[in-house]
């Protein structure tokens, strides 16, 4: 018995030690063949920090995927996949000379044209649309100059209006909800709903009520709201027990054809 149990010890591991090897073999390979642990593939350094993840677009064509990141320096890169190097930017000091980029650039073709265009937030609580291929602004649209709001994670697109055209969901700190239209950056609805509750999440969507009209679903301070997608007024909220930081997901989970917030 004890022979036994020392072979079962034995042959589990040289498993290990085998699967481990096979791991490594496909793993290695994905690494920088010239560089160590502190020579990454390549390096871009921005003005300043960066407080968002990426977003991935061949912006290019050229089969390699491209990388598009805002910084706090306010700027937005797209950087070259291969090389590292800067296909274009987008300062927006240009037109408030204290914002910052604290979003993942939201990629999106907003207005149907067959090429995509960059979304972003920032910390004046403006919204630009940007074109992929050059970094050109389409449109900018600010809620409030000088305001105190901020677009911090709250961006997200659906046609909310039923009109065939992509619209933007913007959540912002001091609890605002408001939508634009995704053509021309036209408000098409605002509601503050909270002074003291800041929305630091992007919203999901679903129709909630039933009405053929996406609805907002999106947590704030310790709670999960739904907001009809007509007007912004509230359909439900469920307390939760700590600060929600993440969006929700929407799916009918039972099958009963009624969506569930998970
Ligand atoms: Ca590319
Ligand atoms: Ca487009
Ligand atoms: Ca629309
Ligand atoms: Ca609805």
């Amino acid at each position: 018995m004890r022979f036994q149990k020392y072979s079962v010890e034995i042959l589990l591991t040289t498993l290990i030690l085998v699967n481990f090897f096979f791991i490594s073999l496909i793993l290695i390979p994905a690494l920088p063949s010239k560089n160590d642990e502190n020579n990454p593939f390549w390096v871009y350094h921005t003005g300043a920090g960066i407080d968002s993840t990426s977003s991935l677009l061949d912006v290019n064509n050229n089969g390699y995927t491209d990388v598009l990141v805002g910084s706090i320096d306010g700027v937005l890169y797209c950087i070259e996949g291969k090389k590292g190097t800067v296909l274009w930017d987008f300062n927006i000091r240009k037109y408030y000379y204290n914002s910052e980029i604290l979003m993942r650039p939201l990629i999106a073709n907003i207005d149907n044209n067959g090429t995509f265009e960059v979304i972003i937030g920032t910390r004046d609580g403006s919204i630009y649309v940007l074109s992929s291929v050059d970094g050109s602004l389409i449109w900018r649209f600010n809620y409030e100059e000088g305001g105190s709001i901020s677009i911090e994670g709250g961006l997200s697109i659906t046609d909310i209006d039923n009109d065939q055209d992509n619209d933007i969901i913007v959540t912002t700190t001091y609890g605002l909800l408001y939508v634009l239209d995704g053509k021309d950056g036209t408000l098409l609805w605002e509601n503050k709903l909270f002074f003291m509750k800041s929305f630091f999440t992007s919203s999901s969507l679903g129709d909630i009520n039933h009405d053929g009209i996406s609805d907002i679903i999106v947590g704030c301070g310790q709670s999960i709201f739904a907001f009809n997608g007509y007007n912004g007024s509230k359909i439900l909220e469920f307390e939760t027990n700590f600060f929600v930081t993440a969006p929700a997901a929407i799916g009918d989970v039972d099958g009963d054809s009624t969506l569930e917030i998970i």
